[in-house]
């Protein structure tokens, strides 16, 4: 029997410093808009599926499920992505299931649905994006993030499920809905969306879906292990090594709540050391210090070019400090691309997040 999810109740209403957020333009019910995917997909004879650019597990996981489970019905699906996974994530059975989009060249003839997960921002998704618009084409967006206020809005009818600790989760629903049977490889993909994005059953949003979920798929994964392994087991001692020096690196302010974490070029250009992408750990460990309430990660990816990444304990909202960077993301968990000298980003983000977090005036200054 099917639990009742949260998902029905009213998207979250906006905090009281969260004045920008836009309220839900549908006021369908989670159940109507998966119904009316559902059907879409049902009359559907060739899907393309995508996920944001530097996709993600729970993004590849969402798509890898559906697009096995689709096949299974019998309709025709095709993984096309803005760019090439990563191949710590082959072991999903990704190998030569993912075409990266070439304008001119990709064809998309024939194509009369296409589903975008784990993003409701169209950004994430040129240039395929545009050209799936620029030739008629439905394109839905299937997500787990809030819609940002200044982006572009996502096209009416998909389904921004923001109470759902992964795509993952709603490529779940989906799959049920349509009544496809799971099995080996649908669960794998499943669990791995999961898994990813709730960081092994930490981040589950107050919702039991995801261990509901993770106990049905288990019927059908028999190695659960492996998955784990896969995504969090992927150091090596150079690796551990370029970690302890850029823990090193960490400044912390407002009596060590807050932590800023450089992660300059020179630490994750080289071969062997952390990769670009592997910024999330950093930011993993340092939210290890039980004091620490709010994270920011500045990582140089190019003369004065940066990446924001924000985190926080699930008490302070991040995402309208990411949203003032021109970025957007998760309300805990956020993101932006910043343009500017290394030392001006720095105070400015410190300047924010020690404004987020209230500290008696002694001790402001207290350092690590
Ligand atoms: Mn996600």
């Amino acid at each position: 029997m099917e639990h009742q999810l949260q998902h029905d109740a009213p998207p979250e209403t906006p905090s009281s410093n969260r004045t920008s957020r836009r309220p839900p333009r549908k006021l369908c019910s989670f159940t109507q808009m998966l119904d009316s995917i559902v059907q879409k997909l049902q009359k559907a004879r060739c899907v393309i599926l995508s996920t944001h650019r530097h996709s993600d597990g729970d993004g590849l996981g969402a798509q890898t499920a559906l697009f096995h489970g689709l096949r299974k019905l019998g309709i025709k699906a095709r993984m096309v992505n803005v760019d090439r996974p990563s191949a710590k994530y082959s072991f999903m059975g990704l190998d030569g299931t993912v075409e990266v989009f070439e304008p001119g060249r990709t064809s998309l003839d024939g194509i009369d649905l296409a589903l975008i997960l784990d993003t409701n921002d169209c950004r994430l998704v040129e240039p395929l994006y545009s050209e799936l618009i620029t030739r008629n084409i439905e394109t839905l967006f299937i997500d787990h993030h809030p819609i940002l206020a200044n982006a572009p809005q996502p096209i009416h009818d998909s389904l921004v499920a923001v109470g759902a600790a992964s795509t993952g989760e709603l490529g779940f629903r989906l799959l049920k809905k349509l009544g496809v049977e799971l099995d080996a490889q649908i669960a794998r993909a499943l669990y791995t969306s999961l898994v990813f994005d709730t960081h092994l059953f930490r981040y589950v949003k107050s919702d039991p879906a995801s261990h509901l979920m993770a106990a049905e798929l288990l019927k059908y994964e028999r190695h659960p292990e492996e998955v784990h392994h896969h995504l969090f087991s992927t150091y090596t001692v150079s690796k551990m090594n370029s970690l302890m020096r850029s823990l090193a690196r960490v400044e912390y302010s407002a009596d060590n709540r807050v932590a800023f974490i450089p992660f300059p070029a020179s630490e994750h250009s080289i071969p062997g050391n952390l990769e670009r992408d592997e910024s999330g750990d950093l930011i993993d460990h340092v939210m290890k210090i039980g004091s620490v309430e709010v994270a920011a990660l500045l990582r140089e990816d190019g003369p004065e070019q940066f990446k924001l990444s924000l985190r926080s304990r699930g008490n302070l909202e991040v995402l309208s400090v990411a949203e003032s960077f021109g970025g957007g993301g998760h309300k805990y968990a956020s993101g932006a691309y910043l343009t500017g000298t290394y030392e001006n980003l720095r105070r400015e983000v410190l300047e924010k997040l020690e404004r987020l977090v209230p500290t008696s005036p002694i001790n402001r200054s207290a350092g690590p």
